[in-house]
This record gives C-alpha cells, structure tokens and sequence, in this order.
C-alpha cells in the first residue's frame, strides 16, 4: 500500500486506477492508503456536472477537458454513474475517445459505478477525487447522472456544479421543485439548436434572476451545442468566473470546512452503524429486547442505556 501511495503520489496513471479500484471495492485497506495521500490533496478546483441522462454531460466534460488542457492545466475525469443503457448516451470514455483526449497524457478518464454504494455518490467519488489530486491534476471534473431530488450529492464533493439542460427538460416550475437549481452554479442549457431552447432559456434566466445572488453569485445560464463547441468558450468562462468568485475571501475555506464536518459525520455514523451490527453490540440488543419485551423497561430508557454502554 506504501508503494501504491509513492506511485500514485508520482503520478502514476495506473496505480491511480489501482488505488480507485480498491475504494470502488471498499477494500479495508484502502484507508491507510487514502492517509497517506491526502497531505497531497486539496489542491484541484473540482467540477460536478450533473444532469438528466443524456443532456450531453459527458460531451461538456469532453469539451471542458479540452479547454482546461489547452490551458495548460491536468485533468483528471470521474464518470460516478455510468450510462444508462435507455439514454441515448455513451460512456465518457467513448466521448473523450471521439474528441482525441483518451490518448493525452493530461487527462485521466474513469468511470466508477454507483451501484451499492449507500450514501451513493459522494462517499466513492470524494476519494476518487482526492486520488486524482494526489496524482497532481490541477482540475477534476466529476460527472454524475440524475436530477431527482435526492441527487444532489454531488454538490457535496466539489467546488462548483454544472447542471446540464436540455430544451425538453420542461417547464421551469418542475425543476425548481426538483430542488437542483438550488445546487447549480452555473447552468447550461445543451441542444440550444433545438426547438424550445430560447423560450426555456428565457424562462431560466427570468427564475434565476429573479432568485438573485446567493453569497454574491447569480447562477449564469449559457446555451451550448456541445456536438459543436457551440457556447463552450461562454461555457469555460463562466467556470473560471465562479472558481475567482470561490477564490475571494474565505468562500472556498468555508465551503471546504463544511464538506469536511459533513464528511466527519457520515464516517463517523458508517462507524457507529457497523460497530451495532457487531456481535458484542447484537448481544446487548438481545438483552434490551428482552428487557423491554418483559416489561422491566421500556424503549426509551433502554435506547438510552445501550447508547452509554456502546
Ligand atoms: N443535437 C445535439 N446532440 C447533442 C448535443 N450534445 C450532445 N449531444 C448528443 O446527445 C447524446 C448524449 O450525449 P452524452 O454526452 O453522452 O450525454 P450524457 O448526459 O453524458 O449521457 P448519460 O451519461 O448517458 O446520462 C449523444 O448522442 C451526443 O452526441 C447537442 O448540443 N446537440
Ligand atoms: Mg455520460
């Protein structure tokens, strides 16, 4: 495991792969691993791009990827929930493949599925991140499918969020309530050539003024075709103007510090749930069960018992 932290830490590619795969896998011994490399994390702006399954998140990330190398910066690419097979999309890889990226030894691509992960995204993707930092990317980009309301985990891994739209996303009223536009720091609007995207545009733009700054920040909407680098250069720029806004003051330190507390918390509540399905702690239950069941207590007094003696 020492040795993988050296070969991740000199930014080797596939003992980057490697050590994914073992969070992916939850192995044990994966958190020695993620000691080691987490000095050398932090560094990395990180992107979340989330949206319906195929508004084109994979075709932006592709795009993005291509302005941040130009750019001259490393980037590292995280797919959190593979394509669904009903989409209509395709794999990252196979975007970043027809825009000739794979082969850049800037770009580090990898898809991670979110199946059985409980907590979803977040919990894999956070390491996975730190992983690709810890290799030296400058930029991480996280792509991650699903609008529902429950799917704004990702906003809880990264710096800023990218919600991808498409003009058959609807009326604007159903996606306030879908709680996602409270998690976009910027929107874009993709297959703006279609018909229906100045009016869903306009309608946007209306609703997020109307909103205002939140910390200082209005959510921008740009409109984009991303099979043509259509709106991209807006699209980039409008990410460049959110991660100064991050830059100013304490915003990325608060909202780091926040990340972390959140972080702390669901370890320590993963720790505390396994610790009860333990043998010793099951023995306990047994013996409030009974306890209670035979009425020498009930289960208010004997939840706060058990919870002193664990
Ligand atoms: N007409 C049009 N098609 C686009 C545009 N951007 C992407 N597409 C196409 O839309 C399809 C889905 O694009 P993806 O980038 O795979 O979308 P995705 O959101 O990553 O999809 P999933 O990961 O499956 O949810 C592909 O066939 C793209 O070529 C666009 O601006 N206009
Ligand atoms: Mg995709």
């Amino acid at each position: 495991m020492r040795d993988l932290a050296g070969r991740v830490l000199a930014g080797d590619i596939r003992a980057a792969a490697r050590a994914i795969s073992l969070i992916e896998r939850r192995e044990n011994n994966v958190a020695p691993l993620l000691s080691d490399l987490y000095p050398s994390t932090g560094g990395a702006i990180r992107i979340g791009i989330t949206g319906p399954p195929g508004a084109g998140k994979s075709t932006l990330a592709g795009c993005l990827a291509q302005r941040f190398v130009a750019a001259g910066r490393a980037v590292g690419i995280l797919a959190v929930d593979i394509a669904s097979p009903f989409s209509g999309g395709a794999l990252l890889g196979d975007r970043i493949r027809m825009q000739g990226l794979a082969n850049d030894p800037g770009v580090f691509i990898r898809s991670m599925g979110n199946e059985g992960l409980p907590g979803g995204l977040c919990r894999a993707a956070r390491d996975a991140i730190r992983v690709l930092e810890a290799t030296g990317k400058d930029v991480v980009l996280v792509e991650t499918a699903g609008v529902g309301q429950t799917d704004v985990d990702v906003a809880h891994c990264v710096d800023a969020v990218v919600l991808t739209l498409v003009p058959e996303s609807g009326d604007e009223i159903q996606l306030l309530k879908a709680g996602v536009m409270e998690i976009a720091d910027v929107i874009a609007l993709n297959k703006s050539e279609r018909p229906g995207a100045n009016g869903l545009a306009g309608a946007l733009r209306e609703t997020l003024h109307a909103r205002g700054e939140v910390d200082g920040w209005e959510t921008p909407l740009v409109c984009t075709v991303g099979t043509q680098g259509e709106g991209l250069a807006e699209l980039y720029e409008a990410l460049e103007a959110y991660s100064r806004h991050l830059g100013t003051g304490d915003r990325l330190a608060v909202l780091r510090n926040q990340q972390l507390r959140r972080e702390l918390r669901e370890r320590v509540e993963a720790r505390l749930a396994f610790s009860l399905s333990a043998a010793p702690a099951r023995e306990c239950l047994d013996r409030a069960v009974a306890r209670v069941r035979a009425g020498k207590d009930d289960p208010y007094n004997a939840a706060e018992r058990l919870s002193g003696e664990m």
